[in-house]
């Protein structure tokens, strides 16, 4: 099942959260910086032995004091103009998440919108790639949830998968 929904993804009662990282995978603003805030300093001290991650990879840590057991940290790509190879890199960022946490016998995941804050990807041609994959794992997981921040992206989700 996918079930968007609206929330700090920080408080998530869910097996895993995916956290928007960067290549350092050493924290930053935004959801990162949320998500290193809530989770304590020990994951700095996991992040740093993971050495960085290529964009549209994913690694995993533990969750340490959030609710979620899991983070998985994927990098997405910074929007240039949609012709860099973005399309493909934010896909892989998906893919490459849910398949990690497949690995981990994760049952119930969260996801932020990836790349649409601060890596400006256009908010609706991310959310049909974020559904695109969440369709092709549905059936592998108990719930997949879109992790809306504000209300106008909850709609966005809402009317792609009523769609
Ligand atoms: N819960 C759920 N969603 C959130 C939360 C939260 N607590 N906080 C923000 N969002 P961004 P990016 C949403 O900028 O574009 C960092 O500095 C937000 O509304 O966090 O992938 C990293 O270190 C937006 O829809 O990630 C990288 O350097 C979405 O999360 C860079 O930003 C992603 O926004 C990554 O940029």
């Amino acid at each position: 099942m996918i079930e968007p929904v609206r929330a700090d993804i920080t408080q998530l009662h869910v097996d895993a959260i995916v956290n928007a990282a960067n290549n350092s995978l050493l924290g930053g603003g935004g959801v990162d910086g949320a998500i290193h805030r809530a989770a304590g300093s020990a994951l700095l001290d996991a992040c740093q032995h993971l050495s960085g991650c290529p964009t549209g990879e994913a690694r995993i840590t533990p969750g340490f004091n959030l609710p979620a057991q899991y983070i998985i940290h994927t990098v997405g790509p910074a929007w240039q103009d949609g012709h860099h190879g973005e399309k493909q890199l934010l896909e892989n960022c998906y893919r490459n998440s849910l398949q990690l946490a497949l690995e981990n016998n994760v049952k119930t995941i969260a996801f932020p919108g990836i790349s649409t804050g601060v890596y400006s990807f256009p908010k609706d041609k991310a959310a049909e790639i974020a559904v695109k994959v969440m369709r092709e794992f549905e059936y592998r997981f108990e719930k997949i949830i879109p992790c809306c921040f504000s209300e106008g992206d909850l709609v966005l989700y809402q009317n792609i998968l009523s769609g």
